[in-house]
């Protein structure tokens, strides 16, 4: 029974008269899997509302910053309380040393961390900071790998270790995207060969230590310890973008779970509790090069705004508490292996990956390990998957390269359901 979207699409076209393809971020816009996009009116717990009044479980928890689920109590009555008290300053306030304190207390490689208002800000910052400090040019970075509109990472996908990066998007020029190297996610020997022929004007290495934006493809074995060697031997630095990671794979991040120390970590999503927070941090030698007290210039009128402080430290002060990453290590296996199972029984062929609560399911029958193997994975499949389960009340990302995210409001009775509309959709798609 397909549920009523009347007013969705009503709003939708609305929209499209005042904001370009009615969206404020392209990929809502469903134009990966069809359709009119669905206008989101609430949401509470693992749960959302859309404007025609139908609910779905959300695994897409706004990509990633919902840890907690949506309007977690403790979250909403931080911004209120905060709200009281003003909105703005341009000024310092005492609850963005607590935020900032309680970011290096948990990442143990961060020292120092100046707070931003998106991921985009925080990889464009990183950037800057680490050719401001080694005084090089040359950034590497992965196929697949997003780290936000930055220019200088808007770079074609492919352009492979002989070719330079060549722009992913008009308005980017030749110029900024000219030091830019792509290479294969998990193919150190690509890496090796830049690395041989100029490492020494390597200024960085930005990767997502689990990727999240071509689908979830983890590092391979030793993928991430030899970046680490070889930005170390060479004196590039390596920067983890984190900014879906972090706080989310474990309470110090992707870094906690494989024991890598980079230079400088990214962050964003989940320590804004649904606000606008990014972050960038390392080590106290590095971030004493950022302005007021360096010459590597960054600035930003709401930095450390303090509503969205507040949310950040009610969401991390929450992820403190015991067990909480147990509990989403527990939900993501039954999820994996339930849809495993589903698609095994549906006969239909799918790879399944996943690290912690960040999976998702490629509608191919290879191994997903880089942005060239994700690429054989079925958007026409993945689309009737997602048509499929959002019929039966299951809201997944719009997209076959996007991550499946689960918070801590998910039930076991969410999972279950989730499986069971799975069971019957899959089927659907046999043959
Ligand atoms: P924002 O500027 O969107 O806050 O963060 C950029 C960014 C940086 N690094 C990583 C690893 C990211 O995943 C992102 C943004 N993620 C996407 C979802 N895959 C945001 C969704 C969107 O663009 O609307």
């Amino acid at each position: 029974m397909k549920p009523n979207w009347t007013k969705s699409g009503q709003l939708f076209q609305e929209a499209e008269a005042y904001i370009p393809g009615g969206v404020n971020s392209p990929v809502r816009a469903f134009r990966a899997v069809g359709g009119t996009p669905l206008f989101i009116r609430s949401g509470k717990g693992s749960k959302i509302v859309d404007a025609d009044g139908n609910e779905y479980i959300d695994y897409v928890c706004s990509w990633g910053p919902l840890i907690l689920g949506h309007a977690h109590p403790q979250v909403v009555c931080a911004i209120a309380e905060a709200a009281k008290q003003g909105t703005s300053f341009g000024a310092p306030t005492e609850r963005e040393t607590e935020l900032a304190r309680l970011i290096c207390e948990a990442v143990e490689s961060v020292d120092q961390v100046r707070l931003v208002n998106s991921g985009t800000e925080a990889t464009m910052s990183a950037i800057r900071l680490a050719r401001g400090v080694t005084g090089r040019d040359r950034i590497i970075k992965f196929n697949g790998c997003y780290h936000g509109h930055v220019d200088s990472l808007l770079v074609k996908a492919g352009s492979g270790a002989t070719t330079l990066g060549i722009p992913d998007s008009p308005g980017v020029t030749r110029g900024t995207s000219s030091d830019t190297v792509g290479l294969e996610y998990n193919n150190l020997d690509a890496v090796e060969q830049v690395f041989r022929r100029e490492g020494d004007r390597i200024a960085a290495v930005i990767v997502e230590p689990v990727a999240g934006n071509m689908g979830v493809v983890p590092p391979g074995p030793g993928f991430l310890e030899r970046l680490r060697e070889l930005t170390r031997e060479s004196g590039a630095l390596l920067i983890f973008d984190e900014v879906i990671t972090g706080f989310r794979l474990a309470y110090g991040g992707a870094q906690a779970r494989y024991g890598i120390q980079p230079d400088i970590t990214t962050l964003g999503k989940i320590i804004g509790g649904g606000l606008p927070v990014g972050a960038y941090g390392g080590g106290r030698h590095i971030m004493q090069a950022i302005a007021p007290t360096g010459q590597v210039y960054q600035a930003g009128t709401l930095s450390g705004n303090p509503l969205a402080v507040s949310a950040g430290l009610a969401t991390l002060r929450t992820l403190k508490e015991n067990g909480v990453y147990e509990r989403l290590e527990q939900m993501g296996a039954v999820l994996e292996e339930g849809l495993r199972a589903a698609a095994r029984e549906a006969g239909v062929p799918t790879y399944h990956s996943r690290v912690g609560s960040m999976l998702c399911t490629f509608f191919t029958d290879q191994r997903v390990m880089d942005y060239h193997t994700a690429l054989t994975a079925s958007v026409k499949k993945y689309r009737q998957f997602f048509h499929g389960m959002l019929q039966r009340g299951v809201y997944l990302p719009p997209s076959q390269f996007e991550t499946f995210f689960i918070s801590l409001a998910h039930t076991d009775e969410d999972i279950a359901q989730t499986l069971s509309a799975a069971r019957e959709t899959l089927k659907t798609l046999a043959g």
